[in-house]
């Protein structure tokens, strides 16, 4: 998978060099690449914002930087691209996209930072040729720039390529799988710490009961956990 982030932060993408994402760019699993937004201005200020017309808080990302940062990424890459405009006002990414994502040859993340984009952006995008484009948000919450949505999303979505997770029966077990459950409570040595002990039926070696335990508790989770805040 070939990935590319355009940012004016191009640093905020270093610690995907570190941990299991880091071994599947070093294996050339995945290929990723930050791009600086301020190396498509042409003025001394390296300008990247601008007043919004028609008044208003803030500023917005000028459409010229963007159209050539992204031309430049686009050459960067293959075929068709799915292009992801970070924004608050997007849809929101969850497992499912990125399951979907995951089976992708090229991602192209565009970080936008202040009020916005100018929406010529978007709308030029959704019409080329080799592009898919996807307005995303992480959630209900306002973030200074979308490169910390861009790093949530490219964790969620590599570590679904086969081959990046060592073992990948841990993928099917875990949180918000396909039964849209999360995951029972696990438990390790010492069999009692601090007073609390390790649930009997787990040192039982009856792998029926285990499962049906196992069952029961995430359902029970699904159901206290999400009731509870
Ligand atoms: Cl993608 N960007 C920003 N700025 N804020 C967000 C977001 C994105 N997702 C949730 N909040």
């Amino acid at each position: 998978m070939k990935i590319t982030a355009i940012s004016i932060f191009p640093e905020y993408f270093s610690p995907l060099r570190l941990s299991l994402i880091g071994k599947a760019i070093e294996s050339s699993v995945v290929d990723f690449k930050a791009i600086d937004l301020r190396e498509f201005t042409h003025d001394n200020h390296k300008t990247v914002d601008d007043t919004p017309y028609g008044g208003g808080a803030g500023m917005v990302m000028k459409p010229e930087p963007w159209g050539e940062a992204i031309d430049s990424a686009l050459n960067r890459h293959d075929g068709i691209v799915d292009l992801i405009l970070l924004t608050p006002a997007g849809k929101t990414f969850d497992q499912e996209l990125a399951a979907k994502l995951s089976s992708r040859e090229n991602l192209l993340f565009a970080c936008g930072r202040y009020e916005g984009i100018d929406a010529r952006v978007s709308d030029f995008y959704r019409g080329h040729q080799r592009v898919r484009l996807h307005e995303i948000s992480i959630g209900n919450y306002v973030l200074n720039g979308g490169e910390v949505a861009a790093l949530v999303m490219i964790e969620a979505i590599t570590r679904l390529i086969p081959g990046v997770i060592g073992n990948p029966d841990s993928l099917l077990e875990e949180s918000h799988n396909e039964i849209g459950e999360v995951e029972y409570p696990v438990y390790t040595k010492p069999a009692e710490w601090r007073g609390l002990e390790v649930p009997e039926v787990l040192k039982s070696g009856n792998h029926g009961e285990i499962a049906n335990w196992r069952r029961r508790e995430a359902q029970r989770r699904s159901k206290t956990l999400r009731e509870s805040e």
